[in-house]
């Protein structure tokens, strides 16, 4: 019969092999900090997280570890592809396609996204990226209001960031969309146009 020490030696070993999952979990900063470890019954003992049993909350974290895990290495493959570029919490892609902006509009929504929007430099700067790999102009996911000269995003929430090519929007109310030129500069365009579509995720 193993002693109480070996015992306890025998879980923590174990337990430690799949530290690098608990260690991220939430709440259990790291395996040898959870009160109670050394009790006799374990993790099992363990004060409820999130409402679950201890046991069934580390089951939880660690499918949860595994699959950002997964992710991160689809999303490395992708990139490495050429297939997306991520910027802060942003996942841009083309589909290569040059077409109207409803169209355009259509097909990001339809993937589960949108047109892509620079919100920022650093987003307008990974549209770019993908505008200059193509070699085409872009529409993006802003549209002229009711009141003319008003752009906003597609929700209808004024602009906090724009980058407009000198002497534009110029259209005064006949340029509803718009496009990012080759040089990453905005200009208000018609909506019936081809452009290349770019959506973010
Ligand atoms: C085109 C059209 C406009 C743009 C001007 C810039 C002639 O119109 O693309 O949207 O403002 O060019 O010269
Ligand atoms: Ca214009």
């Amino acid at each position: 019969m193993l002693s109480y020490s070996s015992y306890m030696l025998t879980a923590v070993t174990v337990l430690l092999v799949t530290c690098h999952a608990l260690c991220k979990c939430p709440g259990v900063p790291g395996l040898l900090d959870i009160p109670g470890l050394s009790g006799r019954d374990g993790l099992k003992r363990q004060p409820h997280l999130l409402g679950l049993p201890g046991s069934l909350y580390i089951e939880l974290c660690n499918v949860l570890v595994e699959l950002k895990h997964r992710i991160s290495r689809l999303e490395g493959v992708l990139t490495l592809d050429g297939k997306i570029i991520e910027v802060g919490e942003k996942i841009l892609t083309s589909n290569g396609k040059e077409v109207d902006f409803a169209s355009a509009l259509e097909s990001c929504e339809e993937a589960g996204g949108t047109l892509a929007t620079p919100t920022n430099e650093e987003e307008n700067k990974a549209i770019l990226g993908i505008v200059k790999r193509y070699n085409r102009f872009a529409y993006l996911g802003i549209k002229e209001g009711e009141i003319s000269g008003q752009f906003t995003y597609m929700n209808g929430m004024p602009l906090n960031y724009t980058k407009w090519h000198t002497h534009e929007p110029n259209g005064k109310g006949t340029e509803k969309c718009v496009e990012m030129y080759t040089d990453g500069s905005w200009n208000d365009k018609k909506c019936n146009q081809n452009r290349l579509t770019i959506c973010e995720f």
